[in-house]
């Protein structure tokens, strides 16, 4: 019998294509934005000049102007839609010779680094490699409060649901009943790859492609994005990754004497910490929450984003305390703690669907970030039970894309939901356990 541990690694091993990892076989074949990051996190526990390739490979996707989008099409491959000429990135003229989405994700790059220094046994040759990406990832978070800002309040948005990395979670529904869609015809593997009820709806994909075909339109032109775009939020999450990476990079930044990088960066950061605590914490549910920039209205729903700041070091200690009740005995752990941490949505809400990709199902990288969260604010205990269970899961059932959140449920359930062999889940399994 192999360990967790053997079993991992092979799943990165066997979804390595010579410089980069796709995140599962079949159903995403190439390399995506975060799922890179955490990636190479588990590669440099292993191999890091692996983890130094996967970071290089994405940042041939980097456009000029610093961003990077959220998926990279070195390769070619028929098994996944909407592919490069859906996006048709090459309309912007800031796009790379390589073939890119013209979209992003949740910029976890700059606290990957950091990740990757830490693990790393000889710390001048990974500081040099730092060295030569340093300037590419502050372009990136120069990119972000230059372009998504428009308000120049701190926080940046995002203009799809698929910039989220939560694509379908039901905060969305709330955006997708403002406009009316053309009815594309679809091309989706997806559902035929995986059980389609736990996959989002044809609907559900008009209104991404949607998008996708106002932004070509646009030529993907961020000052149009922000001015037409009917789809623009301030997520709880993706600000707390661009914040959790500025921290990494202003430390990193500091080792390598950047030193007007890192008074920049630390301006951006101190105003965007407020922000978040004043525009996206909510104090009747205790949690941070969603800004609709386009209809300016707050959107009040608890989803696993919402504890992300923990990680970030967001919250104050009373915040943190508050938010720590969801998970003993609160909504997310059930009362008498029969849920599994942490679903991905608000396991109290009507719009709950503990099946359904980002409506209710746990996902390992969000554990893991909670999990770091817990950590930070020396909330050990049950940080220890989000360790716990997602090693459970991963020993139950292998490394699937997501997970059921119901413990009762789970008795009789021989498999995890969507992919398997699902890169950062091994990934992130492999930091969980060393
Ligand atoms: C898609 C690759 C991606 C993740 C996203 C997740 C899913 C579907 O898979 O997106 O078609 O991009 O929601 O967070 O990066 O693993």
């Amino acid at each position: 019998m192999t360990s967790l541990l053997e079993d991992a690694s092979q799943v990165l091993h066997n979804n390595w294509k010579d410089s980069f990892t796709i995140p599962c076989e079949g159903l995403y074949p190439f390399q995506w934005n975060w799922d890179s990051g955490f990636i190479a996190i588990g590669w440099a526990h292993l191999d890091m000049e692996r983890a130094k390739r996967e970071v290089l490979s994405l940042l041939k996707g980097q456009w000029k102007n610093g961003f990077i989008p959220h998926i990279v099409f070195h390769n070619e491959a028929e098994t996944y839609y909407p592919g490069p000429e859906v996006h048709a990135a090459y309309l912007s003229d800031q796009s790379p010779k390589t073939k890119t989405s013209g979209i992003t994700q949740p910029p976890v790059l700059g606290f990957v680094l950091e990740e990757i220094y830490n693990i790393a046994k000889d710390k001048e040759d990974i500081l040099h490699f730092i060295d030569e990406v340093f300037d590419a990832v502050y372009l990136n978070h120069h990119y972000f409060y230059t372009h998504r800002d428009p308000a120049n309040e701190g926080l940046v948005y995002i203009c799809h649901n698929w910039e989220a990395g939560t694509d379908n979670t039901p905060v969305w529904d709330f955006i997708w009943e403002t406009f009316e869609v053309p009815n594309y015809e679809l091309d989706r593997k997806d559902t035929k790859l995986i059980d389609a009820s736990h996959r989002p709806t044809n609907k559900e994909y008009q209104y991404y492609i949607h998008l996708i075909e106002l932004f070509k339109q646009w030529k993907y032109d961020d000052v149009l994005i922000a001015g037409g775009s009917p789809f623009l939020i301030q997520d709880p999450l993706f600000n707390s990754m661009l914040i959790a990476s500025n921290e990494s990079i202003i430390r990193l930044g500091k080792l390598l004497n950047r030193t007007e990088k890192v008074g920049q960066l630390s301006r951006w950061q101190t105003r965007a910490k407020e922000r978040m605590n004043t525009k996206l914490f909510d104090d009747q549910l205790n949690a941070y929450v969603y800004y609709d920039l386009r209809n300016e209205r707050k959107l009040s729903h608890v989803s696993s984003s919402s504890f992300a700041p923990l990680m970030a070091g967001i919250p104050t200690k009373e915040q943190a305390d508050r938010i720590v009740r969801h998970f003993q005995g609160g909504r997310f752990s059930g009362a008498k703690h029969e849920n599994f941490l942490c679903a991905s949505f608000d396991p109290g809400s009507e719009f709950f669907n503990s099946k359904k990709y980002w409506r209710g199902p746990i996902w390992i990288n969000l554990n893991w970030i909670i999990y770091r969260g817990l950590r930070r604010y020396g909330y050990d205990e049950i940080a220890d039970i989000i360790r716990k269970d997602t090693l459970y899961l991963m020993e139950k059932y292998g490394f699937y894309e997501y997970f059921e959140p119901s413990k009762e449920v789970n008795k009789s359930l021989d498999k995890g939901y969507g992919g398997n062999n699902f890169s950062w889940s091994a990934a992130l399994t492999i930091d969980l356990l060393t």
